[in-house]
């Protein structure tokens, strides 16, 4: 049994976005299709659990940590916060919400959305899995992730534990220190190994299975995920209009090497590899038959190979393009690589038969070259034909165009910010963009940031701040605070030209 846990976000600053994972999708694939008997549990959606929502007050003081309930409701809390957030001035906003708005402390108000420890306590009882997983995604998952799995040893001390996912990736010996009771962990891409791990074949404490080229994955099965309670309309990504649909990885990896993601960090690693196409034909095939029309794509590096005559583009189009796909793409395109060529197929692919591409992200990240700069300004200089592009998928290829912003990095001064939101605002306007979100920078472990600032992060245990919508950090120009403010500047200097969602922020005015 893999058992995703509930979620707990920062009820302020977080939207509440949920989806399936991929990575346990693809290793329960596998371990069925080796005629395991193995259920995917998720507890943010199992039973309602979408509509099951607490708050709770966790107050953090170097190593010590309170949680109290709280008696309001979520909606009460949001209504009141929206209203706050309508009417106060700026640094009244900050002052009644702030994280660090006591000397010392990490304040936040956390929303648990989903069922209660008891009630997956029951639900591990009644179905006696032999064994357990629990992904650790991202770091902002790991109190739910721990907690859970410290009391399903302590209540079924026999289930065999193992834990894995990008947090444990990063540091594998310093989570089975502080996660004693965990029988076993992966450090990497576990599909090479969970049959073994599964199969007892593999024993040790601590599972070193590296980085694993798509060949290694199976074709994702749907009757996995069918039953999980995912609803039709994602909480994560643009509407998908009613239809049904599911993320998808055409590739893993990337050429880049941006210090703030794990991906990029991976030292002598910047590989892309794609699933083989005659696999990719099957999978799709495999998702129509399940009545799946949409895909929202993940990839890093979607646009990695776009321009030969058989470039990986043209062919994951082409193929999408067979069976009538609707998509829109969630893991990025990014900005420099929306050249014309790119831009041509992609509109035609709305032009042409069934199908369309409704939504594009399209970040425009720092690099390595313009860190001290506008992200948005330089690039919009440096490229500034793909600003056309921007204008043409919009206008005639009716997709969605949005991008994000990254506020509170560690090179970003007052003016780097306002001229990232002057530019934008000029973006959105100027008709290039729908709309631009904001997200924060955060330090995460495993990326070369975690390492050259990790010691800007004002607590390292509060795990909420490890999401990229909340802050958890100073720099050397601003303090966490005036991070906030910056988060919240920017949504509202920009709700006058723009609709947001709660997929895309946490203050959303549609
Ligand atoms: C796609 C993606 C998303 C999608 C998820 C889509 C989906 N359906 O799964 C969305 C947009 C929803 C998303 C959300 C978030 N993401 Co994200 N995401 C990614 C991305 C690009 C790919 C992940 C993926 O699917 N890889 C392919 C699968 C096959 O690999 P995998 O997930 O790593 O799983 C393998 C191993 O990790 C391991 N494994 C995983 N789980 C388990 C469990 C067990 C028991 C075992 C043994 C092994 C194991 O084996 C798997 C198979 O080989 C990664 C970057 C990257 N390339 O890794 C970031 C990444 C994982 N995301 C990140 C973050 C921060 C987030 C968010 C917290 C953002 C936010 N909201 O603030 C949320 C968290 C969501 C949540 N509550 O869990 C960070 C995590 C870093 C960190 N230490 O926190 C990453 C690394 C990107 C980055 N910035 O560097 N994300
Ligand atoms: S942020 Fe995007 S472009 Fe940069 S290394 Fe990570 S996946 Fe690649």
């Amino acid at each position: 049994m893999f058992i995703k846990p509930a979620l707990e976000t920062d009820a302020v600053w977080d939207p509440v976005r949920i989806c399936s994972n991929l990575g346990v999708w693809y290793m329960s694939s596998q371990l069925r299709a080796r005629g395991h008997d193995v259920t995917y549990l998720d507890e943010a959606v199992r039973d309602r659990g979408l509509t099951k929502r607490t708050l709770l007050r966790r107050e953090l003081a170097g190593s010590n940590a309170v949680e109290t309930r709280l008696e309001q409701s979520y909606n009460e809390f949001a209504e009141q916060k929206m209203s706050d957030y309508r009417s106060l001035g700026l640094s009244e906003f900050i002052k009644k919400y702030s994280a660090f708005r006591q000397e010392g402390k990490v304040l936040r108000t956390i929303l648990r959305t989903g069922n209660t420890q008891e009630s997956t306590l029951r639900e591990i009882e009644r179905a006696a899995p032999e064994i357990i997983g629990i992904p650790i995604v991202a770091t902002a998952n790991y109190l739910p992730a721990t907690e859970l799995a410290r009391a399903i040893k302590a209540n079924f001390p026999e289930i065999k534990m193992v834990l894995g996912g990008q947090h444990v990736s990063a540091d594998p010996c310093g989570f089975v220190r502080d996660n004693p009771y965990v029988d076993q962990v992966v450090s990497g891409d576990a599909i090479s190994v969970i049959a073994e791990v599964v199969e007892g074949r593999k024993t040790d404490r601590i599972v070193y299975a590296g980085s694993e080229t798509m060949s290694a994955f199976p074709i994702l099965n749907p009757d996995i995920i069918k039953n999980v309670g995912y609803p039709i309309e994602p909480t994560y990504t643009y509407t998908t209009n009613g239809r049904k649909s599911v993320d998808f990885m055409f590739s893993k990896g990337c050429f880049r090497g941006c210090s703030f993601c794990v991906v990029g960090s991976r030292h002598g690693d910047h590989r892309v590899t794609a699933t083989g196409y005659e696999r990719i034909d099957q999978q799709l095939a495999e998702f129509k038959r399940h009545g799946i029309n949409e895909l929202v794509v993940q990839d890093d590096a979607f646009l990695h190979d776009p321009v030969h005559r058989d470039g990986h583009l043209r062919n994951i189009l082409a193929l999408m393009k067979k069976y009538g796909f609707y998509w829109q793409n969630n893991g990025g395109i990014e900005f420099e690589g929306l050249d014309n060529s790119v831009t041509e197929q992609l509109i035609r692919y709305n032009k042409e038969g069934e199908g369309k591409i409704t939504a594009l992200y399209v970040p425009f990240n720092p690099r390595f070259w313009n860190r001290a700069q506008s992200p948005a300004r330089s690039m919009s200089l440096k490229y500034h034909q793909n600003l056309k592009n921007l204008r043409k998928l919009r206008l005639d290829g009716g997709i969605y165009v949005f991008t994000s912003a990254m506020l509170g990095t560690p090179e970003q001064t007052m003016e780097v910010f306002e001229e990232e939101l002057k530019t934008d605002k000029e973006l959105i306007e100027g008709g290039c963009l729908d709309a631009a979100l904001c997200l924060c920078a955060t330090m995460l472990p495993g990326t070369e940031w975690f390492g050259r600032n990790g010691h800007n992060i004002i607590n390292k245990r509060d795990y909420a701040g490890y999401s990229l919508f909340t802050t958890h950090h100073k720099t050397d120009f601003v303090g966490p605070k005036e991070i906030e403010e910056f988060m919240i500047t920017w949504t509202r200097s920009l709700d006058d030209v723009q609709k947001t969602h709660s997929w895309g922020t946490a203050f959303p005015n549609s």
